[in-house]
């Protein structure tokens, strides 16, 4: 696709937003019971020469990230690191990960969780499961842990290109780069948004392949109705802290799979099937009970968390809407989804500046936006000196140029949002003169 019909078609993306965008309908209004001491945000730049970047006040001493964590109840937490101080057992299959296992499995419609130590050593595991050979297919924008998990197992991730909606796989791409070498599909349900589950799986079955979800960004996501966590033969979910529900570092997979399930757990524990019974090759991939504790009291608080993800991002778009050249992604809303990412769409040919000069500048004001994910693992080592390199992916290869992750989650109050808008806003209309700054600079 040219750039011109890539640019209208996300102009007729961003303009299809639907009519349920006045904030207080998502929550704007939404008391913010994780925000109660949050700074009041630095007044408004009046001139560029007040913009951080070119020495003036810093809009948010203290910063604002992306992924902060999400913190619930302190006490109950606590509780939770007493009892299991109290019963002295702390790691191996203890009580609390197997309540937890038992909690994101009835979240996630799947009839076996299997919690491990992070979501990439739950790729590790599943892709050693599946007795994954050769090569598999994967996403090329994703955060470098999908490739990286294949490729630890000896397998060869092959780079598909995404689709411009969904920035899942394509499953064009996908079947092109089919070979008799391939054994799995990889798909990420990137930033919350699902992949075409049907249209993969339906290459699967036709291809004799594995069909497995890297799905960090969804849990509490549907896909047509049904929860993130029931589709191919397995996904996988990341609760690393940075995750809106969260156990420190934490991962699951979860499968109907009952087989896959038991190899999975005899994989994550050495290979023990019993006591002093190793039946096979193993790794110690456990999740510990103060990990289990976390995510436990991170899951009590899992509606409060998603309310809040939703008031942000709708704040973002109800308040960015109209600003040429700046579009906030969309989600599907036929389904449920976590808001945990907010992505923006930045087209520097319409807000005179470059995507990587406005992350500059929002980052000296305290405000931490992301370039999620600059530049692509295809463009990340060991992927980008392999033999078959370079690759085309041009959808992938725009959007990794043009996306901006914003800050959210309970560290970020609406108020900021708002502050963070007001610098966007400010940035756009003074491009021409911060332009001019920066030249100077250079010069
Ligand atoms: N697949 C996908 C699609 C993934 O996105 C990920 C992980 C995985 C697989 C692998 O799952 P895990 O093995 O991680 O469970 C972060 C996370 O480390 C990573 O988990 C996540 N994806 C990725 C998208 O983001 P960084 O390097 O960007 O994180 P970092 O250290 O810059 O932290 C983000 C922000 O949050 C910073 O501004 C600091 C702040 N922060 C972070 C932590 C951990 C805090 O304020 N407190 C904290 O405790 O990778």
């Amino acid at each position: 696709m040219d750039a011109v019909s890539f640019d209208a078609r996300l102009a007729e993306l961003c303009l299809v937003q639907p009519a349920m965008a006045e904030p207080t309908r998502h929550g704007a209004d939404l008391a913010d019971p994780f925000n109660a001491v949050a700074a009041a945000p630095a007044p408004a730049k009046q001139s560029v020469d007040e913009l951080a970047l070119f020495g003036g006040p810093v809009a948010f001493p203290e910063p604002l990230h992306v992924g902060r964590p999400n913190l619930g109840d302190r006490e109950r937490f606590l509780a939770r690191v007493a009892d299991l101080w109290d019963r002295r057992y702390l790691s191996n299959d203890g009580p609390y990960v197997r309540e937890f296992e038992q909690q994101v499995a009835r979240r996630a419609g799947a009839r076996y969780c299997v919690a491990t130590s992070n979501g990439t050593t739950a790729l590790e595991l599943t892709a050693r499961a599946l007795q994954l050979t050769g090569e598999v297919i994967v996403p090329a924008l994703t955060f470098v842990a999908t490739a990286h998990a294949m490729t630890w197992q000896g397998l060869t991730p092959v780079f598909a290109d995404v689709d411009e909606r969904t920035c899942c796989l394509d499953p064009r791409s996908v079947e092109r780069l089919i070979t008799p070498r391939t054994s799995a599909i990889v798909g990420v349900h990137l930033w919350g948004r699902t992949c075409d589950v049907e249209a993969l799986a339906w290459l699967a079955r036709r291809h004799n392949l594995r069909l497995l979800f890297d799905a960090a960004h969804a849990f509490g996501c549907t896909h047509a109705g049904r929860p993130v966590g029931s589709h191919g033969d397995a996904e996988v979910f990341s609760f690393h802290a940075s995750k809106f529900v969260h156990a420190c570092e934490g991962g699951v997979i979860a499968t109907n799979d009952e087989r896959l399930a038991e190899r999975i757990r005899l994989l994550r524990n050495f290979g023990f099937a019993g006591q002093d019974r190793v039946v096979g090759l193993g790794t110690n991939a456990k999740m510990h009970e103060i990990s289990a504790a976390m995510g436990l009291t991170s899951l009590e608080h899992m509606g409060e968390f998603i309310a809040v993800n939703r008031r942000n991002y709708w704040l973002y778009r109800d308040r960015l809407r109209g600003l040429a050249g700046v579009c906030v992604r969309d989600y599907d809303d036929a389904d449920r989804h976590n808001f945990q990412y907010v992505v923006i769409d930045w087209d520097e040919s319409r807000t005179g500046m470059s995507r990587d000069q406005v992350v500059a500048i929002l980052q000296a004001e305290g405000v931490l936006a992301r370039r999620y994910f600059h530049p692509g693992v295809h463009r990340m080592e060991p992927y980008a000196s392999r033999a078959s390199a370079p690759m085309s992916l041009p959808v992938t290869e725009r959007i990794v140029e043009r996306s901006i992750t914003l800050p959210t989650g309970t560290a970020v109050s609406a108020a900021e949002v708002q502050a963070v808008v007001r610098l966007l806003r400010f940035v756009c209309e003074h491009a021409d003169s911060i332009q001019a700054r920066l030249n100077r600079h250079d010069s």
